[in-house]
């Protein structure tokens, strides 16, 4: 090899080597990989949580108190033998996995995250490595094979997996529960743990066909760094490289907010957690994960469910914003969805079989705000299609558009399978939409305004991203 030669190997090297630090994404694929990995999971917009396991026997309840989710063994410092003996109570017969993906697919979600595991260490699914598994159980059926079927008959509807890291069951784990005195951490060897955890995530991503997402969550202890947090994305990416691998799999998360303090950390979205981000979060990929009530696992009390209006507000609030929606279900102890979610999901279906146009595969809104609602769009020949959520309708039946100055082409009602054009007229710098005196959906009606030309971020400042590109319109806005 010349001087040459030896000059660009080694500058090669240095340059793989700072590689290993931020810049994991980039390492491992182009752009464009990266943008058609995650296209389907970006176009889905909306996707159904469920948090399932052995918390749902005891429902919520322990000694008297009932106000416990998934959380119990550790809220309630339950010892080890004791919560174990949940397995021998543990029998969904009324579990259908059927059911499950017909209710999530008729509510317009695109994909199921179930928890493989929770931190309580049982596994849902047939783990050849643990014991502490659903096969112990008195329903000795893989749930996860019967969900991975469901969907793949239903079609449409993929199925991704929440796997904690954090395992308050297996003896390598660390660091044990502060009040568990009665389990030592004496021998305990964390690096033994993590293989453990490999050996099951090998099991979930080979055993269950394609998966869709690996949704890792349990980060936050200080055993876990984002040196292993990288380590283990890139194993999981090597068992199954399209799969999509959210931003808790590393150790950079900022709590609840879900978004990684290193722009470039391992992952592949960010995860906010019971809150929407107040703005637009341009050129990254989040999604808020929320309950329907206040629990994620089961919790027999907890009547605190949101209303579908709060829902589809908050659906079209984090699709105006570029985000996705993980919405929770906690099923019960017998295998079924409380009727409070089953009932919400069949309304929340009605309202995406007449809108979903206006959430799968849109963009960001282009507007800072609006007074009456919300918006999404999507690119379309020539121009851009504007969707409308108007939250409040407009008593005098204008829809003021403001601070924008593309030419109108078509406006009408999405709920109207004739389309019929209604009047829009420019008034400065806005679009005003003449709107019939009723609103075709007490919650969220939505108006298609087309316009010519792709709408200019110079001229509109994006909604919520602080990022105003024209001082003018901000005070245009403003009024
Ligand atoms: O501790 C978990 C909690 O039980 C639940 O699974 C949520 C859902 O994302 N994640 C953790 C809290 O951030």
């Amino acid at each position: 090899m010349n001087r040459t030669s030896i000059r660009r190997f080694v500058c090669a090297l240095v340059l793989l080597a700072a590689l290993g630090g931020p810049g994991l994404v980039a390492q491992l694929e182009t752009q464009a990989a990266h943008d058609a990995r995650l296209q389907w999971w970006r176009e889905a917009r909306f996707g159904l949580f469920i948090h399932w396991g052995l918390y749902a026997v005891p429902a919520g309840e322990w000694n008297g108190k009932t106000n416990y989710g998934e959380w119990i063994r550790n809220n309630a410092h339950i010892p080890l033998p004791v919560y174990d003996k949940f397995l021998s109570q543990f029998n969904p017969v009324k579990f259908d996995a059927d059911a499950w993906v017909r209710m999530a697919k008729a509510a317009g979600m695109k994909y199921i995250v179930i928890t493989s595991k929770h931190h309580d260490g049982f596994a849902l699914f047939d783990s050849k490595v643990s014991d502490f598994d659903v096969m112990a159980t008195p329903f000795k059926r893989d749930i996860l094979k019967e969900l991975a079927e469901a969907c793949r008959k239903a079609g449409g509807i993929r199925l991704c997996f929440y796997h904690s890291i954090m395992d308050w069951h297996h003896p390598d784990y660390l660091p044990r529960r502060d009040w568990e005195t009665d389990r030592p951490a004496a021998g305990a060897n964390f690096d033994r743990y993590i293989q453990y955890m490999k050996a099951q995530i090998k099991e979930l991503i080979t055993n269950y066909g394609p998966i869709g997402v690996l949704w890792f969550d349990g980060e936050w202890e200080n055993t876990w760094t984002e040196a292993y947090g990288r380590d283990l994305y890139r194993y999981v990416r090597g068992l199954q490289p399209d799969i999509i691998i959210n931003n808790r799999v590393g150790a950079s998360r900022s709590g609840m907010a879900g978004l990684s303090q290193d722009k470039e950390s391992a992952g592949d979205f960010g995860t906010p957690e019971q809150q929407i981000p107040a703005t637009g979060l341009p050129g990254l990929d989040w999604e808020t994960c929320m309950t329907m009530n206040d629990n994620w696992g089961y919790n027999s009390r907890d009547k605190n469910f949101k209303s579908v209006r709060t829902i589809l507000r908050m659906l079209a609030d984090i699709a105006s914003k570029g985000g996705n929606y993980l919405l929770n279900v906690g099923p019960t102890a017998e295998g079924v969805f409380p009727p409070e979610s089953v009932e919400r999901l069949k309304e929340i279906g009605a309202w995406m079989a007449v809108n979903g146009e206006s959430i799968y595969g849109t963009q960001a809104s282009p507007f800072k705000k609006l007074d009456w609602g919300r918006s999404t769009q999507k690119a379309i020949d020539g121009g851009a299609r504007l969707y409308l959520h108007v939250f409040d309708w407009p008593a005098d039946g204008r829809l003021v558009v403001p601070g924008i100055f593309n030419a109108p082409k078509k406006a009408y009602l999405l709920a109207d399978a004739k389309k019929a054009a209604l009047p829009v007229v420019r008034k400065e710098d806005s679009l005003v939409v003449s709107l019939p005196a009723a609103a075709p959906d007490a919650n969220d009606s939505v108006v298609v305004l087309d316009v010519a030309g792709k709408i200019d971020g110079l001229k509109v400042s994006r909604q919520g991203t602080g990022l105003a590109k024209q001082p003018i319109l901000d005070t245009a806005l403003a009024r």
